[in-house]
């Protein structure tokens, strides 16, 4: 693998491992802003940062289970102005404002239960940003796939997303993911082609020049530098979606397990951090935030905001249904407390008061009670 090309980055990330660059912003700069800068996003990869340079030859492939298979450029995908007088159906640009988490998101707390594999994450491998792109189920309309479809005439009921990076746990291949076809053709699962990240092009760690967003869904269902996209049949067979990111109970270890017993992991489930984010996967917004300065006793709620283009709205309102909330709340503490958070969703999903309890063998969806130990004075 060459990593001698990887582009500049953040001196303020902590690096939790340099070749694949996986590593996330500090606590207190996460939680700064509502919408995380694409510098401070936490960045997460399998393999080196592939390279287009010629964005006029760039085309991402669609085929599979569908009649009219067809390659679309860039300009297909994000008409300019000129080139929107040579297409006759455009595709409109959406913005979506979505949280990004990756399933392995405070991991590392999990080992302290018993020691699980993978990349050591602390609690900022999570962000929020404004994704610009087009519809994924308008670009399907396109090729002749209606919305609200569950299987194409030939029997396509997935979508597989390939990317053109190449990782050693795809045997050299590219990193792949797919998601179910009624998702990708509802209008209301906002899953993006997208060009943009807040206002900007998509820079080459974020997945330059195109990437899927998958709202509500672990991070790795939203597969970077996208170059085809299949109809298939079955959910794809690829090493992220067979071999990873499946929730395993404490009684399995590496020696007795059975990948195929499980389902590949899609929604996230709610979460806090006493710095101050909730989030929930599958588009839920959050209802409540409890905090509690005697390690979990008694509680008080938290005031919830969101933003609204640039101003603060504080009524909870779930305004971005896609994206974290902001929590605040003002305790008096005396002398030492543990603080803790604890979100309910809108579908009444609440956070297990323990990682123990979900401890699972690959790390991941460490949704527990985060706990802070503050001590006053000295
Ligand atoms: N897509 C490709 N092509 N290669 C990757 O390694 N990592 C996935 C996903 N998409 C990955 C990918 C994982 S596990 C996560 S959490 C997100 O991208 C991270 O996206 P980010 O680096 O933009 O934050
Ligand atoms: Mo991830």
């Amino acid at each position: 693998s060459d990593y001698s090309r990887e582009p500049p980055r953040h001196p303020c990330l902590q690096v939790n491992s340099k070749e694949p660059f996986n590593a996330e912003p500090p606590r207190r700069a996460l939680v700064s802003s509502y919408v995380t800068s694409v510098d401070l996003f936490y960045k997460r990869n399998h393999g080196p940062i592939p390279i287009v340079d010629d964005i006029e030859r760039y085309r991402v492939s669609v085929t599979g289970l569908v009649a009219n298979a067809r390659e679309l450029s860039m300009a297909d995908i994000r008409p300019k102005n000129l080139t929107l007088l040579f297409n006759i159906r455009k595709l409109r640009k959406y913005n979506v404002t979505a949280t990004l988490q990756c399933a392995g998101n405070r991991r590392t707390a999990m080992s302290k239960t018993k020691k699980v594999r993978g990349v050591g994450w602390d609690v900022s491998a999570i962000g929020n940003a404004i994704w610009g792109g087009a519809k994924l189920c308008d670009v399907l309309e396109l090729l002749g796939i209606p919305k609200l479809t569950t299987s194409t005439p030939l029997g396509g009921k997935h979508v597989e997303f390939v990317s053109i990076d190449k990782c050693k746990e795809e045997k050299g291949g590219p990193y792949k993911a797919s998601i179910p076809l009624i998702q990708a053709t509802n209008p209301e699962a906002d899953v993006l082609l997208a060009y943009e990240m807040n206002g900007e092009p998509l820079n080459r760690d974020h997945g330059y020049p195109l990437r899927v967003i998958v709202p509500g869904v672990i991070g790795a269902r939203s597969v970077k530098w996208l170059d085809a996209i299949n109809i298939i049949a079955e959910e794809c067979q690829g090493f992220f979606m067979q071999k990873d990111y499946k929730m395993f109970p404490p009684t399995v270890d590496w020696d007795n397990i059975n990948w195929s017993s499980r389902r590949p992991q899609m929604d996230f489930p709610i979460q806090v951090t006493i710095s101050g984010y909730a989030a929930s996967g599958g588009g839920r917004g959050i209802e409540r935030v409890d905090i509690s300065i005697d390690g979990g006793k008694t509680w008080i709620e938290a005031q919830r905001y969101q933003k609204s283009g640039l101003t603060y709205v504080a009524d909870g309102a779930n305004s971005d249904k896609w994206a974290w909330v902001f929590f605040e709340a003002e305790a008096e503490i005396p002398g030492t407390a543990e603080i803790v958070a604890k979100a309910v969703d809108i579908a009444g999903n609440v956070q297990p008061q323990t990682a123990e309890e979900i401890w699972n063998l690959r790390g991941i969806l460490n949704t527990s009670w985060h706990r802070v130990q503050v001590r006053l004075g000295h």
